[in-house]
């Protein structure tokens, strides 16, 4: 039998861990960080878009922040949000001890990390990138835009490294490491929906990975795979983006949907309406996802016959989320709805997101998208399903997981208020650009002249963005108040809830579950609490619990990539200090040193004796 745990310090304990919680946890500091950073340019953007003709930002400057703004928000704040979300919930729900691959795990956090840190870094070199979230080519060529966008690239794929293998981890996860009785079709939808989420990752950021290669190659080292002058072709990079950019937005929605299905049952008191339904429906989504890619590219010359079929698939996609919508509804008729702030959230969800497909369909017309495209009805269109759909329902989960990630509730007076602030913030910031859209503003512009009609909803949305920027404030008061005054939750099931990871005990010990349980039902905590005794029966005796020990590794494989990438950037800088050959060897070599010693040193991991888990049994008991 292996040693047992050393003590560590709490920073090396974190450095180090491979607990799925803790690495939750960091993906939750990590994206709001990220988040609060990109949502501070939104507010200047929209700052410098409150009155015509202002001068707040420099028209560089405003590009910049557009493109950096879009990026972190879709790479850097959303995914790893719902990530942390994933990390934390996933191997509850489904009764595990852990993800599959634990390492791998904490690899995935800190190579997301380094590459969005990668990122950040171009502030200090140069400038931001500034050819937009989608890197048109020839904008993001070499011509036209600086070592910024050498930033977007490599920070971009070294945190899609990260993405990618945790997607993975989870799919692996999610198909071998279910509790005795939990089939695919009593997962509940939140795993579902991640592991949908997932497969679009593995196969939607796979060309993202192909494309910034060849941008890269174009880029660094002279190739000419997207510049017409040289025999290039600028759509393909078109393809290649959006074959991954529009699934990416399934990729965030889906676990959005998977939270809203989780929340909506729990305080209607009802089981969720349609499940089997619900199952497919999102499968059937997550196929179309794939199929839509060009419904980005109407305008681009494709012709009537691509542009037709594009536009008829596009709008198949409502089917399947009307579907959704309607089972959400029906889940809600007739239960005892209790609206706290999390359910607030949840069901607010709804109306703007069906306002977001609304929009969505409007623009799948192709014909008429050649009057809406790249104006703000866009702009409108896709912060009502991104902000009025996935940050609503991250929210949502954020105060309902909350009691048991931190051992204590959020206030439920300051969330009620926070909830408000925010909703009634984000209508008036983005309906009223639905109609700045339609007279014809522009998006991606960086001011716009007076006395043409554009004033008024140009200050109304900046006055909207006010509100949301003193919700997101209230919401962070609410964290730190709630640390010190809020109140403490130490049984196991605060919300009277479903699923398994309210079977746990608060706080969750190292390995969640001292015995696996034995699923007999879809909503298997429900079910135990009126076929059964309210706890579950466990699948196994009490016995030793096998536990893998934390490593540094992943941060030093992390920080390896983080060099590489560097390297192959000060390429394109003009007075490198160092040769950035070495720089992007070294880095390389760290990598895979630091791989090497993984792989060849014996590292058994150790065992949590029984003493140990009965004491944990019957102090923390449920
Ligand atoms: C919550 C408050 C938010 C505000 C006030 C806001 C504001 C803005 C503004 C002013 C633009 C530039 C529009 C243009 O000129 O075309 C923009 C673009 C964009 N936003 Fe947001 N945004 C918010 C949240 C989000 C979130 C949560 C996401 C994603 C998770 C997001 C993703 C994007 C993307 C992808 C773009 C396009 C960038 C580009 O054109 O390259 N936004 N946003
Ligand atoms: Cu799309």
């Amino acid at each position: 039998m292996a040693a047992q745990k050393q003590e560590k310090s709490v920073i090396w304990d974190w450095l180090t861990t491979v607990d799925h919680k803790k690495l939750g946890i960091m993906y939750l500091i990590a994206g709001t960080l990220f988040f609060v950073k990109a949502g501070v340019m939104a507010l200047f953007m929209r700052i410098q878009l409150m009155y015509p003709e202002m001068n707040f930002l420099s028209g560089q400057t405003f590009n910049e922040f557009i493109t950096m703004h879009g990026t972190i928000m879709l790479f850097l704040a959303a995914t790893p949000l719902l990530f942390a979300f994933m990390n934390y919930v996933i191997p509850l729900q489904i009764g595990a001890r852990d993800v599959a691959f634990p390492f791998v795990n904490a690899l995935g956090f800190w190579i997301f990390f380094a590459g969005g840190l990668l990122l950040s870094l171009s502030w200090f070199f140069g400038g931001g990138p500034d050819a937009g979230w989608t890197a048109y080519v020839p904008l993001s060529s070499r011509d036209y835009a600086g070592v910024g966008l050498d930033f977007y690239v490599l920070g971009l794929q070294v945190s899609g490294i990260g993405t990618l293998i945790s997607a993975i981890n989870f799919l692996v996860t999610i198909i071998n490491m279910r509790a005795p009785g939990m089939t695919m079709m009593r997962l509940p939808l939140f795993v579902w929906t991640s592991f949908i989420s997932s497969t679009l990752i593995l196969f939607a950021f796979t060309p993202l990975a192909a494309g910034l290669a060849l941008l890269m190659l174009d880029r660094i080292f002279g190739a000419q795979f997207f510049i017409p002058s040289m025999g290039g072709n600028t759509v393909l990079w078109q393809h290649i983006f959006w074959i991954f950019g529009h699934p990416e937005v399934y990729i965030l929605v889906l676990p959005a949907f998977g939270i809203i299905s989780e929340v909506i049952p729990a305080f209607s008191r009802k089981r969720l309406f349609g499940y089997t339904a619900m199952v497919f429906a999102t499968m059937i989504i997550a196929f179309l996802g794939f199929m839509v890619w060009a419904h980005h590219m109407f305008t681009v010359g494709m012709g009537p016959v691509a542009n037709s079929i594009f536009a008829i698939a596009t709008m198949t996609i409502a089917v399947p989320t009307g579907i959704k919508i309607f089972n959400w509804l029906f889940t809600m008729w007739g239960g005892k709805i209790t609206f706290n702030t999390a359910m607030l959230f949840a069901s607010s969800f709804v109306p703007t997101f069906v306002l977001g497909g609304v929009t969505g369909v409007m623009l799948a017309m192709a014909p008429v998208d050649y009057l809406y495209h790249d104006t703000y009805f866009v702009v409108a269109h896709f912060h009502y399903i991104i902000v009025g759909g996935i940050v609503l329902a991250l929210f949502a989960g954020l105060f309902y997981w909350y009691p048991k990630m931190f051992g204590h509730m959020l206030n439920e007076t300051l969330g009620k208020l926070f909830f408000w602030i925010f909703y009634i913030g984000f209508h008036l910031t983005f309906f009223v650009q639905h109609l700045l859209g339609l007279m014809g503003m522009p998006r991606r512009v960086y001011t716009y002249l007076g006395d043409q009609g554009l004033d008024t909803f140009n200050f109304i949305s900046t006055i909207g963005t006010f509100f949301m920027s003193a919700g997101v404030i209230l919401l962070v008061i609410n964290v730190i108040y709630s640390a010190f005054k809020g109140e403490r939750v130490t049984v196991a099931d605060p919300w009277d809830a479903r699923t398994l990871e309210w079977a746990v005990p608060t706080p969750v010990p190292e390995y969640n579950f001292a015995q696996t349980p034995q699923v007999r039902s879809l909503d298997p905590l429900f079910y135990e609490k009126i076929h059964g005794d309210g706890t579950m029966k466990p699948a196994e005796p009490i016995q030793p619990i096998h536990m893998p020990n934390g490593s540094i590794l992943p941060l030093i494989i992390s920080i390896g990539l983080f060099f590489a990438g560097l390297g192959f950037i000060m390429m394109n800088m003009d007075n490198p200090i160092i040769n950035p050959w070495i720089v992007a060897i070294g880095g390389l070599v760290i990598t895979f040193g630091s791989m090497f010693v993984r792989s060849v040193k014996e590292d058994h991991g150790y065992y949590v004796p029984v003493e140990q888990v009965k004491a944990d049994l019957k102090k923390g008991g449920n």
